[in-house]
C-alpha cells in the first residue's frame, strides 16, 4: 500500500491535527490533495448519516476560518443535506462570511449549488452522485452563531412496494425532504377482484417540465391502469401539477416515480381508497358498457378537470396514446 492511502499510514493514535497533516501527505490524487489542503476544520464524513456544525456552535464561530466537509455515501446513493440552524454575517452577495454547497468533490463553479449567508437556512440539497462538498468561510470580523447541518444517504435505484389494504397512503422516499436522484420507484395497489381504486393527490412537488419539450422529461410520477407499465396511462405529472383524483378501471393500479440525475424536490404524498359500486356509479353509463370508451372517458375527464391549457394539451396526448395502445 505504501503511502497510497491514509488508512494504511494511520498511526495508532492520531490527534485531529495529525489527521489533517497525514491526509494531506498521503492523499492519493491531486483532487484529494486539493480537498485535504482546505480542511482546517471540517473533514471527510463517510457515515450513512450524521450532522456537523460550524466551529464553536452554538457559540460564535471564529474569524478567518475556512472549513470544508466532504460527505461521501455509498456508491449509487445520493447525499441529502438539511440545515437546522443558520446564522452567518449577512452581505448582499455573501461576500464576507458564507457557506457553499457543491454537488461533487471539487469546488468547480459548475458544481456550485449555492452560496449562503445571513439567517435564512439554505434549502435542502441533494447530490447527483455520492459526494457533496460543504465549505464554510468567515472573514476577519463580525460573526454569528454559525450553522448546524444534517446529512443522510438517500436510497437510490429501485424501490418497490405493494399495497393490498382497501385504503392507505404513501409518499415518495424521504418525503417531505427531497427525494433522491436516479430513482425508479413503484407502488402497486392490488385489491380483490371487483374493486376499483381511487387515488387522491395530497401533495405533489417534483422537478418541473422541460422548457424545450414541455414534457415531464426530468422527474415524473405516472399512474397506470393495471399492474404493469404496459397498462394504459392514467396520467403523468411533474412540477406542482397536482391532479384531481384518478380512478382505475380494474382492481390494480401502478404508480411509478422516476427521477433523473439532478434537481430534487419535496416529492409527493398520496392516499387511495378501494371501492365497488360507489366508484362505478360515478362513471357515465356508456363507459360501463364499453371498456375501451370507459378508459378514454376516464382519461378525458381527467384531462378536462385540470386547469391550464398546457395540462389539457398534455392530457389530450395521453388519451390518444392510451387509445392507440388499447
Ligand atoms: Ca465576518
Ligand atoms: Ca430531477
Amino acid at each position: 500500500m505504501g503511502n497510497k492511502s491514509f488508512g494504511a499510514n494511520a498511526k495508532p493514535r492520531l490527534s485531529s491535527a495529525d489527521h489533517v497533516r497525514c491526509t494531506s501527505a498521503c492523499a492519493r490524487t491531486q483532487k484529494e490533495r486539493e480537498i485535504s489542503r482546505r480542511i482546517k476544520c471540517g473533514g471527510v464524513l463517510s457515515a450513512p448519516s450524521g450532522n456537523f456544525c460550524s466551529p464553536n456552535f452554538p457559540g460564535l464561530y471564529p474569524y478567518d476560518t475556512e472549513c470544508t466537509w466532504l460527505i461521501v455515501v455509498a456508491e449509487g446513493s445520493s447525499v441529502l443535506l438539511t440545515f437546522s440552524h443558520f446564522d452567518l454575517e449577512y452581505h448582499d452577495a455573501c461576500g464576507y462570511d458564507y457557506l457553499q454547497v457543491y454537488n461533487g468533490v471539487t469546488r468547480d463553479r459548475g458544481n456550485l449549488l449555492g452560496t449562503f449567508c445571513g439567517r435564512r437556512p439554505p434549502p435542502r440539497a441533494v447530490s447527483s452522485g455520492r459526494e457533496l462538498l460543504v465549505v464554510f468561510k468567515s472573514d476577519f470580523n463580525i460573526g454569528g452563531r454559525g450553522f448546524k447541518a444534517y446529512f443522510y444517504s438517500g436510497a437510490a435505484g429501485e424501490c418497490q412496494e405493494v399495497y393490498t389494504a382497501v385504503k392507505g397512503n404513501f409518499s415518495s422516499p424521504q418525503y417531505p425532504n427531497f427525494y433522491p436522484n436516479n430513482l425508479k420507484c413503484q407502488w402497486t395497489i392490488q385489491l380483490p377482484p371487483g374493486y376499483r381504486i381511487k387515488v387522491f393527490f395530497l401533495d405533489l412537488d417534483l422537478e418541473g417540465r422541460s422548457s424545450l419539450t414541455d414534457g415531464c422529461d426530468y422527474d415524473h410520477l405516472a399512474a397506470f391502469d393495471g399492474g404493469a407499465e404496459n397498462a394504459s396511462l392514467l396520467g403523468k405529472w411533474c412540477g406542482r401539477e397536482r391532479s384531481s383524483p384518478i380512478v382505475s378501471s380494474g382492481n390494480k393500479l401502478l404508480l411509478v416515480l422516476r427521477t433523473d440525475r439532478n434537481t430534487a424536490k419535496r416529492g409527493f404524498a398520496l392516499a387511495y381508497v378501494g371501492g365497488k359500486a360507489a366508484l362505478l356509479q360515478k362513471l357515465p353509463p356508456f363507459a360501463r358498457a364499453n371498456p375501451g370508451l370507459r378508459r378514454a372517458s376516464l382519461l378525458g375527464r381527467r384531462a378536462r378537470s385540470h386547469g391550464g391549457r398546457q395540462r389539457r394539451a398534455a392530457g389530450t396526448r395521453r388519451v390518444s396514446r392510451g387509445l392507440l395502445a388499447s
